[in-house]
């Protein structure tokens, strides 16, 4: 079976992007892969988080993975803290890093480009490498992500590649699977900018644990265009064209026939359809919240997933820190 590693970071409350860009991705993979999801509670800080405010966050983001359909017993679920080998191999592949290479990483020049210098951790800098070992501790074959993340993957391909070459066979080198629709959901009220979790204005970003009318608001309010008519044209029409991928992945229909659907009608039917859509689903995944949050099990799923996860990659740091000589027996 080939295996897939993923992960979300809760540094804010989970969003309808992660879950069609990732989440509902990782549901419908775990019956065919060897799958581990973690918790990225170690990329939350590279970015100063409060401590209550994350806690809240990183419990809640469990509780979502199993709302959303993981089932620990088709794949592993763990705090990505809670296996050090992430941390070390994490050093190693930094010290694999060149810095043009991070310089380059659209994430970290979005991330900084209006932050001053001293506010901008080295943690943000040396993300990517410590996602290289996320993936490459677990010889993944495939990455599932968003659009957003395909560059960091492409990184860790190349630091692969960089420490077969150098010290011989030893990773495996990952692929990263984008999805055809929803790979970036943009922003309700910016839709030139990616649904994100820290944006600064929350309009146009809709939570998982959003109360629903809450959430209607935000699509009703959506910012379109002029053209008047439903059509999928991401240069054109960037904010209907996302309402149509939201649909299109929530409810199964492919954009074609919800654009036929909807020829020589307004948008406001169009947003109410949507808005319907969305509410059904955030209504399901808060009702499947509710009742995991208050059955106690988190800790327990938490805890054995680390000790499975821990067995893999342990033996996997270990082999790297003799190839490199850093482990003398
Ligand atoms: N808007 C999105 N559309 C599609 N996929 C998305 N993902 C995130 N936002 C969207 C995918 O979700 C996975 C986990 O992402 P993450 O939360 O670990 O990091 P991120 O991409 O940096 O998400 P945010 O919400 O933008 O976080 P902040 O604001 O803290 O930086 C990834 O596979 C990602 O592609």
């Amino acid at each position: 079976m080939k295996r897939m590693v993923s992960g979300i970071k809760p540094t804010g409350e989970l969003t309808l992007g992660n879950y069609i860009g990732a989440l509902r991705n990782f549901v419908k993979y775990q019956d065919d892969y060897e799958l581990y999801v973690f918790i990225a509670n170690l990329h939350c800080v590279t970015v100063y988080q409060e401590p209550k405010e994350l806690r809240k966050n990183l419990k809640d983001a469990i509780g979502l993975y199993l709302a959303c359909g993981l089932d620990p017993q088709k794949c592993t679920i763990f705090l990505q803290s809670d296996v050090y080998e992430h941390a070390q191999l994490g050093w190693l592949m930094t010290c694999m890093s060149y810095m043009g290479e991070l310089n380059r990483m659209t994430q970290f020049k979005e991330k900084t480009q209006n932050a001053k210098d001293e506010n901008i951790t080295a943690g943000l800098f040396v993300y990517p490498p410590l996602m290289a070992a996320d993936i490459l501790l677990y010889d993944a074959d495939y990455v599932p992500v968003g659009e957003d993340q395909k560059q960091h993957v492409e990184l860790t391909r190349d630091l692969a590649q960089r420490f077969n070459n150098r010290y011989s066979e030893t990773f495996v080198v990952p692929e990263p699977l984008v999805a055809k629709v929803g790979a970036r959901i943009m922003s309700l009220s910016d839709p030139s900018k990616k649904m994100s979790k820290s944006e600064e204005s929350n309009k146009g970003c809709i939570y998982l644990l959003e109360d629903i009318n809450s959430a209607k608001k935000k699509i009703m309010g959506a910012v379109t265009d002029m053209c008047a008519h439903v059509n999928y044209d991401k240069i054109n029409q960037p904010g209907v064209s996302n309402l149509l991928e939201i649909m299109s992945s929530l409810s199964g229909e492919p954009i074609d026939s919800i654009v036929t659907r909807y020829e020589g009608k307004g948008y406001g039917e169009f947003k109410k359809e949507v808005a319907e859509v969305v509410a059904k689903e955030l209504t399901m995944i808060q009702n499947r919240y509710n009742e995991i949050m208050s059955s106690g099990q988190i800790e327990q799923i938490l805890k054995e997933g680390a000790e499975r996860a821990h067995r893999i990659a342990f033996r996997k740091l270990k082999k790297v820190q003799k190839k490199m000589g850093i482990d003398i027996f």
